[in-house]
């Protein structure tokens, strides 16, 4: 059987996720196409293209399951006789290649819509919906919005000329202009090609199986479907961690493998990437060295890259983790960061080709004796210095915060550090250290604080989200990357509601102006339907789940006190004297990282002015960061009014109630969402409720005990 063949049985609205389009009317199907528009029957193309035939494919499945008719498509040589009789249809194109596309638009919104944006306008009668945009991608990206769009207002779907809506003036004519704010979008899979995926929650990998990659490219495209509808531009496929047999992708062993996989995301407008070895040349190619300077070893990246475009010729690049957690990298040659990506730049130019390099460095054997060594200095310590040095085909990829995707960190001062340097930020969406996908935590609110953090690198105005979309410094290449969150689960993620963020992720990525409420609005309408009831209470859950988590687990940005390795569940010093420089310091008179310049590690430095002067002061550090950034008595009285210690004491049972309430709040849905989301979601908030008082009691307990401190009500510590 040939590979295409195999097909994934997946399907029924937990694997639909948000493109069910079954949620269209509040109802059932029955008045379903009665609000059809009149030019949802009839699809006109002129051009040729593998993304055009997606685009074509997923417009007229959508509009059918929407109303109930399948439209008809209409390609080229009949099409401009058909078009000039007006007969109401959907017109869709490129800028270039269509003569609809072009018309519909004045020459100003010709010069304004560019690359991956798009303009979909119906015109008066509505008897024409026109799609345009500078490229196919573009016209891909309008077809899910659109699609969204009609899902989510129904009352956008009109009969035509005639409808009483129209008489009334009611109607509103679709004009919608979007344009990704974002150049890159990509997701990082940490998949091994062993079937396992590091960090992952969601079951094995869809990519690989025993060493192998899958021969179920229905799943590989359904996914990319499920990124693109929501604006991913590129993926990499493989584990940051490069491991012995995944070195091979970029040889011939796997090469054929990966050009397949590219075919499926390429069919979504996803430009495929692969995560390298730095040690490649002798782990592949067989030389002594892999010295960024040595020749041979350069001239060993310029002909396997070759051979990798010889195979995907519109290949993404690289991305490496290098001299970090063990991995190989240039400082076993004495070269620093920059010369080891320029290699690297050198390679991939002449095809257009990036190096996503990783800022995620640091001592990770660390003695916890030794309290001037400060992790969260690390990545700036490296890089900073290097700012101006990287080729133009290089792109640092940072992490929202200095530690490592906990729920509560400091942002990272990288940002706003390096003005002559591309950066895309780097989220985690797979829930490592937020509850593994069995606690509910929707963190686009964490994201969005993220990235409207004002750095002030350029005075007042100088957010992330103006760094990470290249705006404020002017870079040619920047935007997000993140890790993603699904594995071979039959609803992708484990916990059906983590679907959230990955939608989540996909649309701040396009638009960071979104708001965490829009988003999950969006969400829950397209993927459970609009019963006020059911949108109502799954959004109060998702917007309120991410304190509740934050409330249970470590306190005031203190960060860890999980299990040492798999990260899951209460363990106060699992990581207090290790290697990894990941301590609270409690004793028993308090607890916290004195990160300032005046008595702890200087890190406070690493910010500007003004972020710097706030942090740096207990008067005006912010109470969520309070343990973040100073060393303080459990009596310490926070901006609250409240001592640390009883703030620690007071998050701990709320947090739990809060818990036991988001299980209590599902069980008003039985019967009103599909029964298999029903029941695993309220399993896994029975389980969340649960393990939240293993948090609250081990937290508590040990900080009763350290301190000695009374619970001001008396409430059970043990
Ligand atoms: C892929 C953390 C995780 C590691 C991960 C690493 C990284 O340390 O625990 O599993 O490795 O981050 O981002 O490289």
């Amino acid at each position: 059987m040939s590979q295409t063949n195999v097909r994934s049985n997946l399907s029924g609205p937990q694997y639909d996720a948000w493109l069910g389009y079954h949620a269209a009317l509040p109802g059932a199907n029955g008045g379903l196409h009665k609000a059809a528009p009149i030019w949802s029957k009839r699809i006109e193309v002129q051009e040729q293209h593998h993304v055009m035939d997606t685009a074509l494919t997923e417009l007229s499945q959508g509009l059918s399951k929407l109303y109930g008719v399948q439209p008809e498509i209409i390609k080229a040589q009949t099409q401009d006789a058909l078009h000039n009789e007006r007969i109401p249809a959907i017109r869709l194109g490129t800028l270039d290649g269509s003569r609809f596309a072009a018309a519909t638009l004045t020459d100003s919104e010709r010069a304004a819509v560019h690359g991956e944006g798009f303009i979909i306008r119906e015109d008066e009668a509505q008897r024409e919906l026109v799609i345009s945009s500078a490229t196919l991608q573009g016209v891909l990206y309008a077809v899910f919005h659109l699609l969204r769009e009609l899902t989510l207002k129904p009352e956008r779907a009109q009969t035509g000329a005639a409808s009483d809506d129209m008489k009334h003036g009611k109607h509103k004519r679709i004009d919608i202009t979007e344009q990704p704010v974002n150049s890159l979008r990509m997701i990082n899979q940490w998949d091994n090609v062993d079937g396992s995926i590091e960090r992952g929650y969601a079951g094995r990998s869809i990519f690989y199986e025993n060493g192998e990659f899958t021969r179920d490219i229905k799943r590989i495209r359904d996914y990319a479907r499920l990124l693109a509808s929501t604006g991913i531009n590129a993926v990499a496929i493989n584990n940051v961690n490069v491991h012995r047999k995944e070195s091979l992708f970029l040889a011939e062993r796997y090469l054929g493998e990966v050009a397949k996989f590219a075919t499926a995301f390429r069919d979504y407008g996803i430009r495929l990437f692969l995560s390298a070895n730095y040690a490649s040349p002798i782990e592949v190619g067989g030389l002594q060295s892999a010295d960024p300077l040595d020749e041979q070893v350069r001239e060993w990246w310029s002909i396997q890259t070759a051979k990798v475009y010889a195979a995907i010729p519109d290949f993404g690049g690289y991305l490496i983790k290098a001299d970090s957690e063990n991995r190989p990298g240039p400082f076993t040659y004495n070269r620093d960061h920059a010369e080891g990506a320029n290699m690297l730049a050198e390679a991939l130019r002449p095809f257009g080709g990036l190096v996503i390099w990783r800022c995620f460095v640091y001592n990770c054997k660390q003695d916890w004796r030794d309290r001037s060594t400060d992790r969260a200095r690390a990545a700036y310590d490296h890089f900073k210095p290097l700012d101006g040095r990287f080729a133009d085909n290089v792109i640092l990829q940072i992490k929202n915060g200095p530690m490592d995707f906990q729920v509560r960190e400091a942002v990272s001062p990288l940002f706003g550090g390096m003005e002559n340097t591309n950066q895309v930020i780097e989220f985690q969406i797979t829930q490592e250290y937020t509850g593994q996908q069995r606690h509910l935590a929707y963190l686009v609110p964490q994201w969005k604080e993220v990235l409207d953090f004002d750095t002030y690198a350029k005075g007042e105005g100088s957010e992330i989200k103006r760094i990470a979309d290249g705006s404020l410094y002017r870079r040619p290449y920047s935007g997000f990357a993140a890790v993603s969150n699904i594995g071979a689960d039959a609803c992708w993620t484990g916990h059906p509601l983590a679907q959230a963020n990955l939608y989540g992720y996909g649309r701040l990525g396009w638009n960071p102006e979104l708001s965490a409420e829009q988003i999950a609005d969006e969400w829950v309408r397209l993927t459970f339907g609009h019963d006020e009831q059911v949108v109502e209470r799954i959004t109060g859950m998702l917007l309120c789940s991410l304190d509740i988590y934050e409330s249970y687990t470590a306190p005031l940005g203190v960060g860890w006190m999980v299990n040492p390795d798999h990260h899951y569940g209460p363990n106060v010093d699992g990581y207090e004297y290790s290697k990894w420089g990941t301590y609270h310091f409690a004793d028993c008179h308090g607890i916290g990282v004195d990160r300032t310049v005046k008595s702890g590690t200087g890190y406070t430095s690493q910010y500007h002015a003004e972020n710097a002067a706030r942090y740096e002061s207990l008067e005006t550090c912010p109470d969520e960061l309070i343990l973040f950034f100073h060393h303080v008595p459990y009596t310490h009285v926070l901006h609250s009014g409240k001592t640390v210690i009883q703030h620690i004491y007071d998050t701990h049972f709320e947090g739990v109630e809060q818990a036991e309430a988001l299980a209590e709040t599902w069980k008003e849905l039985e019967g009103k969402v599909d029964p298999v989301i029903y029941s695993k979601v309220a399993t896994l908030q029975a389980e969340q409720a649960e393990h939240a008082k293993e948090w609250r009691d081990m937290i508590n307990t040990y900080f009763y005990r350290k301190s000695g401190i009374q619970d001001e009500h008396a409430r059970t510590i043990y």
